[in-house]
């Protein structure tokens, strides 16, 4: 008989995520988990199952642009993938967003809100994408605190009933730039009575990259017409996009934009022709109060990196344990199995870190302290102190994650061979989406910007330092112990760069190394991360899997940045070791 291949298969994909339940283990406390467990188990069970099947099935199938109806009417219809519109009904009732909202398991609420996130999105085409809207829409309403806005869109975005959950889009982006936002020209213009910011308003103007257009609300900025030029004179405004017949709500949309990857969300240009809105906040300011909208879903795209980047890992394993070149299994090749394994060590680093973002959130979010502490015995956390944490952690997270998740996705489309790079097969897919990761809601470099600014808030990286002491606080395998120093290296030598190029004036030399500055920071802290689990899977689970994959993810590199190029005297300690992304 001819030769045939052997498609990967998935399982459980809960069961098979050893490491979110061994994190799970160590990190919740019992009773959190029991409860919690069965629901990520079934998750677990439809995403590697009936979800992925139908993804596989519904492969080509796009969204499709509607303009008008059979009888010339404008419509504007979004015509959704098959997997799209199980996803709309499954996130609802399965509360993806409205978890962290319900709050039944106080600050560990976050943790769990993305472990459903984390089980739901790789098998649901990027539907993480207005999923992330709509907790980052919440979240901003919640923060402005509107009573009115609040009571009309925030029931909808965290309901758990699909006829009534709404999701929302983010309308920023326009010709003159989606980083830069200050030259903005879409205007508001005040619609009858009011004053100051009440009232209503409608807004005018072109946005050129909106997601998702499918959503019944969206948050955007806009110019209060006669404020002052640049992004201080923006505001933010709250839109619902159909009217009360299910019209469009004077926009219009002109065509879904032709993307590289994430091509079953249905991006858009907008043109907006006199929208009804209403301020959210007031009239100036629109940029800070979006600001949490953008932490939120810089949140969810951490944890989406850690998750596709978990998924291509378990499909390329899958592959590999069946298919046979040279006489063997792949998986039983040495140097396959290796190249694997340093992906691995990645996608762990990238999965710790992301569910460290998620505790931060979780902690802040319910105003607790953690007299709990991590399950690893390391010392409690100040409230205070995580807050500052987390406006660190968000941008460092991000980006870091970001650029593992293409190097991965990369590295596991390469893993099977041609079959990687070939349509049918399923896998192309995984690169083209992890793709986006590291460039919308903040590319790298905005995001290691934005990184400059909070550790100049924060007066430098001491809450980094502080997390730091506590992971290490237990860590005595020798082996692991030897790992936190190379973390600890890595942040000295960063915090010894900032000063030194603080002292030589900031500015340029500052912005040249902050990209390199961000990725160190956060695989330092990845690597502490993945020191401080291993020291529990030792002790607790007698596991050395996790000490292997920290050994490995050092051995990638953390450091990248060099003191000289700051003026300063001497070189960071551990800046001879050249990182994965480079
Ligand atoms: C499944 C995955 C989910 C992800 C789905 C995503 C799909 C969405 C498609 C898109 O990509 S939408 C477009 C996304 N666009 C961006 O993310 C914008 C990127 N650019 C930035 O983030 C810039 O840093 C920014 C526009 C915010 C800079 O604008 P400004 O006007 O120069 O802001 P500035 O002066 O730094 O900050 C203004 C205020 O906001 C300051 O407060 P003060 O007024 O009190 O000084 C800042 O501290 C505050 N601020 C800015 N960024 C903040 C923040 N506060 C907290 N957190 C932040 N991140």
């Amino acid at each position: 008989m001819t030769f045939v291949q052997v498609p990967p298969v998935l399982g459980n994909e809960y069961d098979d995520d050893v490491l979110l339940r061994a994190y799970l283990r160590r990190t919740l406390p019992a009773e959190v988990r029991a409860e919690i467990e069965p629901a990520l188990r079934e998750l677990g069970r439809l995403s590697g199952g009936p979800l992925y099947e139908l993804q596989q099935a519904d492969r080509s199938s796009e969204p499709v642009h509607v303009p008008w109806d059979a009888w010339g009417n404008r419509v504007d219809r979004v015509e959704l993938t098959a997997v799209w519109r199980e996803a709309e009904r499954l996130a609802a009732e399965l509360g993806v967003v409205a978890t962290a909202y319900e709050r039944r398991h106080g600050r560990f609420s976050r943790v769990h809100g993305f472990a459903l996130a984390h089980l739901f999105t790789p098998s649901t085409d990027i539907y993480g994408c207005p999923l992330a809207m709509t907790d980052g829409a919440a979240g901003a309403l919640l923060a402005a605190g509107d009573a009115a806005l609040i009571a009309r869109a925030v029931p909808r975005l965290t309901s758990r009933d699909p006829a009534s959950f709404w999701t929302s889009g983010q309308w920023m982006t326009e010709l003159p730039g989606g980083s830069d936002v200050s030259g903005t020209e879409t205007e508001a213009r005040r619609d009858g009575d009011g004053e100051g910011a009440t009232g209503s308003w409608r807004l005018y103007g072109r946005k050129w990259f909106t997601s998702a257009v499918s959503s019944q609300m969206a948050l955007a900025l806009a110019r209060p017409a006669g404020n002052p030029a640049g992004s201080r004179g923006l505001a933010l405004f709250y839109v619902e996009t159909r009217d009360a017949d299910g019209r469009p709500n004077h926009l219009v949309v002109n065509r879904l934009k032709d993307k590289l990857g994430t091509r079953k969300l249905p991006t858009a240009e907008l043109s907006l022709e006199g929208v009804p809105a209403l301020p959210v906040g007031g009239l100036t300011g629109g940029v800070k109060r979006i600001a949490p909208m953008l932490n939120l879903t810089r949140t969810w795209n951490t944890v989406t990196a850690a998750s596709l980047l978990g998924r291509g890992l378990r499909l390329a394993r899958s592959y590999a344990e069946k298919r046979e070149a040279f006489g063997r299994p792949l998986a039983r090749l040495p140097l396959h199995a290796d190249t694997l394994l340093g992906v691995e060590a990645e996608a762990a680093g990238a999965t710790l870190l992301a569910f460290r973002l998620a505790e931060s959130l979780g902690l802040v979010e319910a105003g607790a302290g953690d007299a709990v502490a991590d399950g690893a015995g390391s010392p409690p956390r100040d409230p205070a102190d995580e807050a500052l944490l987390l406006r660190l952690l968000t941008p460092l997270a991000k980006l870091t994650t970001g650029r593992q998740a293409v190097a991965g996705a990369s590295e596991v489309v390469e893993s099977f061979g041609g079959a990687g790079y070939v349509e049918d097969t399923g896998i192309p897919v995984l690169l083209r989406d992890a793709q986006v990761l590291s460039i919308w809601e903040g590319t790298t470099n905005v995001l290691a910007l934005d990184a400059l600014k909070a550790l100049d808030d924060a007066g430098g990286i001491a809450p980094l330092r502080r997390e730091a002491v506590r992971l290490f606080a237990r860590v005595r395998d020798p082996a692991l112990a030897a790992l936190c120093g190379q973390a600890c290296s890595a942040l000295e030598g960063a915090e010894r760069w900032l000063e030194a190029s603080a002292g030589s004036g900031g500015g340029d030399a500052q912005q040249a190394g902050a990209r390199r500055l961000a990725l160190q920071l956060g695989r330092a802290l990845e690597l502490a991360l993945l020191a401080q689990h291993a020291q529990w899977a030792l002790e607790t689970e007698a596991d050395a899997r996790p000490a292997l994959l920290a050994r490995r993810f050092a051995a990638h590199g953390v450091a990248s940045i060099f003191q000289e190029e700051a003026g300063g005297r001497s070189r960071a300690a551990a800046a001879e070791q050249v990182p994965l992304e480079s």
